[in-house]
């Protein structure tokens, strides 16, 4: 039985010691190439799009650290029954590690921007795990010489765990670029929110909803970036970051929403964003007849395919470089994203934007459309009850009910509070800056004891009140009525 454990303790430290190997690699190179970022990525875009839904719904930010760790407790398992196995046959060990290290290099070919290098760490990490794993074997230990064996297992421990802290002190201060970036003044600055506003109105950068398919976030350097504009035009451009920052910028406030929340769901956010109008960009490369579609490539692979109509029709369709008066937080797409109001996070807001390439929709399906999402992404009317918190036990008495509501591009004339399925009563709305943000709502409500449930609704800028019919987020949006129950005392 201990030889057993040894043995499988062998096959997970070697293991170890390939993954912080290839990761250090990984890091002072191409962190997408990472065995465990290729092998997750890889699951990610196969994974079904109901899968997915449920691990954004129930995991929310933790789908990322879930999926690695799934990958490496795999992985773990696998090089414990290799390191048993191979005690009595080496030529398992030797097949355990190709086999590991086939697997990661065809998830590494199959990530969209892989090169001949991607599949390199993988390979290595195989190597180096094979070659520990025979040395921790090695028949010097067999008769059980326990303490060669601790000596041996120790010294990969430390090996792996020094790579490992390495590749991670790499990694956090690789990032420090973005600081170093200044923002020029906006042409066009934000107009100052309307007094009257409430506090929330801006969400804080640090609270601002993720979502992504990047298991590693994107490192970009500014320096080096371009933006390559391309495909149906009649001049190719192709801009650095000081380049395009030397452009009129403009200033807004603009509320983004991601397709994946569920009613009453937390995926949405405001910011003031600061960034390069697309339509003149466009006018200077000079759109050829025909083209109907606005494809954006991310330095990662993303594509996001986006109504070339939506970034002429007058609406502040941007590439915005920050969020909230500092340069775009990496996990929101440092240096540059796009963003397209009235449009759900998925059909206009390329996060870590390097290309944007003008082709028809006919010629070609972005990421998400690929895999069923509905086209354009216009988003839904909708609204939410942020206050009471659901099951809450307010006092009885006047109580303020709020939260808040959206139709960007359309703008919210309305929002009516329902109690116990009872009359629709109108609530005040807090003012706007534009169309194209949430609006805050709040109404009094005088609460008796007992449970009752809230429901909220909204009516758009175009005179349509949001539906009560029940929608899944798949595949253009969740649709419904947000409603909770409180017990008042
Ligand atoms: N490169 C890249 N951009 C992306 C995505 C992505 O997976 N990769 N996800 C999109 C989706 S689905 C949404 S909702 C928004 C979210 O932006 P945020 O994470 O800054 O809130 O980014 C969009 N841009
Ligand atoms: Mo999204």
């Amino acid at each position: 039985m201990r030889a057993l454990l040894r043995d499988a303790a062998a096959g997970v430290l070697a293991a170890g010691l390939g993954i912080a190997v290839a990761e250090l690699l990984a890091a002072v190179t191409r962190p997408g190439a990472a065995p465990l970022i290729v092998v997750g990525g890889a699951i990610i875009d196969a994974t079904p799009t109901a899968v997915k839904e449920f691990a954004v719904r129930e995991l929310g930010t933790y789908d990322k650290p879930v999926l690695l760790g799934s990958v490496g407790l795999v992985l773990a398992l696998f090089a414990a029954a290799i390191g048993v196995l191979g005690r009595r046959r080496r030529i398992v060990v030797v097949a355990g590690a190709a086999l590991l290290g086939v697997a990661g290099a065809t998830a590494a070919l199959t990530r969209p921007t892989a090169t001949v290098f991607t599949p390199f760490p993988s390979l290595l990490a195989a190597v180096i795990a094979g070659a520990t794993l025979w040395w921790l074997l090695r028949p010097a230990v067999q008769p059980g010489d326990r303490r060669a064996f601790l000596r041996g297992a120790l010294l990969v421990a430390g090996a792996a765990v020094l790579t490992e802290a390495g590749a991670q002190i790499f990694t956090r201060t690789a990032g420090r670029a973005r600081t170093d970036l200044s923002l020029p003044a906006p042409t066009s600055p934000a107009k100052p929110l309307p007094a009257g506003a409430a506090p929330g109105f801006t969400t804080a950068s640090a609270d601002f909803y993720r979502v992504d398919t990047a298991l590693t976030v994107p490192r970009v350097d500014p320096d080096t970036w371009t933006l390559r504009v391309h495909g149906m035009v009649t001049t190719e451009l192709k801009l650095t970051l000081d380049e395009l920052l030397r452009r009129p910028l403009i200033e807004r406030d603009i509320t983004l929403n991601c397709v994946s929340n569920e009613v009453g769901g937390p995926y949405i956010g405001t910011a003031r964003w600061l960034g390069v109008p697309l339509a003149p960009l466009l006018a200077e490369a000079g759109v050829r007849p025909g083209a109907d579609q606005l494809v954006a490539r991310s330095v990662e692979g993303m594509t996001i395919g986006t109504p070339l109509a939506t970034a002429l029709d007058g609406r502040d369709t941007m590439l915005a470089v920050a969020m909230n008066g500092e340069p775009l937080r990496p996990e929101h797409g440092f240096p540059v994203r796009m963003l397209t109001p009235g449009l759900y996070g998925y059909a206009g807001a390329c996060k870590w934007v390097g290309e944007l390439e003008l082709t028809t929709f006919a010629a070609f399906d972005a990421y998400w459309v690929e895999r069923g999402w509905a086209r354009p992404g216009t988003v839904r009317t909708a609204s939410r009850i942020d206050r009471p918190r659901p099951f809450a036990r307010p006092a009885a008495g006047p109580v303020t009910v709020a939260g808040v509501a959206w139709a960007q591009r359309r703008g919210i004339t309305k929002v009516e509070v329902s109690v116990d399925g009872g009359p629709w009563q109108a609530a005040e709305l807090r003012p706007v800056p534009s169309i194209d943000t949430w609006v805050q709502w709040l109404w009094t409500w005088n609460a008796t004891p007992g449970p009752h449930s809230l429901s909220v609704r909204a009516t758009d800028g175009t005179g349509q009140v949001q539906t009560d019919a029940r929608a899944t987020p798949f595949p253009s949006g969740a649709t419904g009525r947000h409603t909770i129950t409180v017990t008042v005392a």
